[in-house]
């Protein structure tokens, strides 16, 4: 890592096959965040999506890659982006999708609540934030799967399973994060919840999320179905907390 580069906040975008979104993503975020660092954890993505990376990386010293062999969950590449911002120092991590249906003009808006939180959540549930150009299935499917997560949790969070997020690496660090178990999607309410637990501060923003124009979603029936056991593992370590505190 170039340490005179080094900068407070750490750009963290998980791919797999996202070449034709990551161009104006980019311009994107070096329009919203000019002084960030990107970091891009690609899964051999087979549309070439490191080759383009490496590739801008010529000229933008600022942009960083992890190439691994496969695709190996969205759950995982993010926290191997966790680990990395927490091995280069930086003091904070913003993570948001490759496919461009979170905007980063909405970065600000999460960085301004940073002096009072530890986690901040781009959120589609809260005022200001919504859907845009997603099937009312899509809308519904999500809206019931946060509802069920909270309610099962017993949580106040209204959008427990955004990825656009921005993190406190002093608070990752006081994580076991090997010890979580979550691989997809799933690992967005895990880490979450062990935040919490450990006493992080919680902000909610609205967002607008956007379908995706180009490319295609990975979400199988396997990783819903890993979704829904993180949510329920993560459902008994709750009542185990509880039952141990006595509340
Ligand atoms: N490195 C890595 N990235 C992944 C993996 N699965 C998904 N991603 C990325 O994670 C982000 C979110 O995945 P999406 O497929 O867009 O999931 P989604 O937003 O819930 O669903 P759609 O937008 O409907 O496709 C995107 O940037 C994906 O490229 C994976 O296994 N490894
Ligand atoms: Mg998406």
């Amino acid at each position: 890592m170039t340490q005179e580069l080094s900068n407070s906040l750490l750009v963290l975008v998980c791919t797999y096959n996202e070449r034709a979104n990551l161009p104006s993503l980019f311009e994107r975020i070096n329009a919203a965040v000019p002084n960030a660092h990107i970091l891009v954890v690609d899964d051999n993505s087979p549309d070439g999506t490191s080759d383009w990376v490496e590739e801008y990386q010529r000229s933008h010293p600022s942009v960083f890659l992890i190439h691994r062999s496969g695709k190996m969950g969205l759950g995982t590449a993010i926290r191997a982006g966790m680990h990395y911002a927490i091995e280069n120092g930086y003091e904070w991590l913003l993570n948001l999708d490759g496919d461009l249906s979170h905007d980063p003009k909405s970065i600000p808006d999460l960085l301004a609540k940073k002096r009072q939180s530890d986690v901040v959540i781009g959120s589609r549930y809260v005022p200001g934030g919504g859907m845009v150009g997603c099937s009312w299935r899509r809308v519904f499917v999500s809206r019931c799967a946060n509802r069920y997560a909270t309610w099962l949790i017993g949580w106040t969070v209204r959008d427990c399973s955004s990825a656009f997020r921005l993190y406190r690496v002093a608070k990752l660090k006081t994580l076991q994060l090997d010890t979580l178990t979550g691989v997809g999607y799933g690992f967005l309410e895990e880490v979450l919840w062990h935040l919490l637990d450990q006493g992080a501060r919680l902000s909610e923003v609205g967002i607008t999320y956007s379908e995706r124009r180009e490319g295609k979603s990975k979400i199988s029936l396997k990783e819903a179905w890993s979704t829904i056991s993180s949510l329920h593992s993560v459902a008994s370590l709750q009542r185990a907390s509880k039952r141990a505190s006595g509340s």
